[in-house]
């Protein structure tokens, strides 16, 4: 590459993922093909519009290639309309909003602080400025989903969109409770995947689509495994007509059709049986690694796992915050993030909690054995008294991450 300074830094970055434990449950390592797809020279063109239906002409190429991506991620979800322009989770949920709702209108959502994500109505998101956003937490004594109380709020605020979906619950979503409280009040229900779709296309977790849910917004990078993008769902085909509009050109221009790439290919990964074998291990893998830390006498947010993350309560568990947890562990070579719990008394910039993730290094090729002695390395370095004896482990993290142990 010609510019020396960017290559420098791509080369430091390979070398960073290639050294690290990546434990963010957010994160995963894409293939050569969706890498490859990604970089190419599609991202040249300006394509405007829906195949066969453009403002650029030379659109030939991009509308085989959007319908490929499109009629595949379809068969995923067995999905009757899809949109796979949104350039991000983000964005995928605001045009869905902006496709079914006018500024003003009621949304409820799970509070950010429970698990929620920002565009769930987070009062520093702008979906909390055009939309009027009220938030459902979780039970205080399981930290679950307490559909007695999500119904109350919905019977109360009278929401025109009910939002489900999480990017910290460890638990199965019963999409079918959130549809029945919808039908309920009258609102719509849009399900944000994003973290669990990779898990709904290999058939471990229920299909909201299948539930009778109207939108299904996701992440296309999470365990879903592919370029980092948006994609939207849905059944009913005159929301499918508002979607469309609403994506282009209610919120975005051109699509980025070099990301659309990308995610065809993953899409196109996604269908092949070895999806199911790896998003079984992910599973498998969690649920090692946090009855490790539970066995352990660790406090893990509901107490266990039924999907790719969990939650460490790193006060309860040890002492300190999740900023100190986080920062500890970067040390030794472990990435995750520093989380919110429920009902945390700390800030987001702090958080009593850490979050961890496996669909990344499942993709390493982790197992229960690898997954088990990390565990015990992320046990014996939050117990850790004095920050300079952390050291010492940063080579057994590193043997770990290079097969070597
Ligand atoms: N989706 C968030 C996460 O789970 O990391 C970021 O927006």
């Amino acid at each position: 590459m010609e510019d020396k300074k960017i290559e420098n830094l791509i080369r430091k970055e390979e070398k960073r993922q290639e050294e690290h434990v990546e434990l963010i449950a957010s994160e995963n390592f894409v293939s050569e093909g969706v890498l490859e797809a990604t970089g190419s020279i599609f991202t040249n063109k300006y394509a405007e519009g829906y195949p066969d239906n453009r403002y650029y002409g030379g659109c030939e190429n991009v509308n085989e290639l959007e319908k490929l991506a499109i009629n595949r991620v379809k068969k995923m979800f067995n999905a009757k309309f899809a949109n796979v322009q949104p350039h991000s989770g983000s964005q995928a949920n605001f045009a869905a909003y902006n496709a079914i709702l006018e500024s003003g209108d009621i949304i409820l959502g799970m509070a950010l602080q429970a698990g929620g994500h920002l565009t769930h109505g987070f009062k520093v998101s702008s979906t909390s400025k055009y939309f009027k956003a009220y938030s459902y937490g979780v039970n205080k004594e399981t930290n679950e989903l307490d559909f007695d109380e999500i119904r109350k709020i919905a019977l109360k605020v009278k929401p025109k969109l009910i939002i489900c979906g999480a990017s910290a619950y460890s638990r199965i979503i019963d999409w079918k409770k959130f549809k029945k409280i919808a039908d309920e009040v009258g609102a719509y229900v849009l399900a944000d995947v994003a973290h669990v779709a990779g898990l709904i296309v290999a058939g471990l977790h229920p299909n909201p689509l299948k539930d009778g849910i109207d939108i299904v917004t996701s992440t296309t990078h999470k365990t879903l495994r592919g370029a980092r993008g948006g994609i939207i769902l849905t059944n009913n085909k005159e929301i499918a007509a508002k979607i469309d509009k609403s994506v282009f050109p209610g919120t975005q221009g051109g699509p980025l059709m070099n990301v659309i790439a990308g995610k065809a290919v993953s899409f196109g990964e996604a269908l092949k049986p070895e999806f199911k074998k790896y998003q079984k291990q992910v599973i498998k893998n969690a649920q090692v690694f946090s009855n490790y830390l539970v066995n352990k006498g660790a406090t893990i947010v509901t107490g266990g796992t039924d999907n790719h993350l969990f939650l460490l309560d790193v006060k309860k568990s040890f002492g300190i915050t999740g900023k100190v947890a986080e920062d500890r562990l970067i040390k030794i070579g472990i990435v995750a993030n520093k989380n919110t719990i429920p009902f945390d008394d700390e800030s987001p910039m702090i958080t009593s909690g850490v979050r961890f993730g496996t669909p990344a290094m499942t993709t390493k090729g982790w197992k229960e054995k690898e997954f088990e002695s990390i565990a015990e390395i992320i046990w014996k370095v939050l117990s850790e008294k004095d920050d300079k004896n952390l050291s010492k482990f940063s080579n057994d993290t590193l043997k770990l991450v290079k097969g070597e142990q």
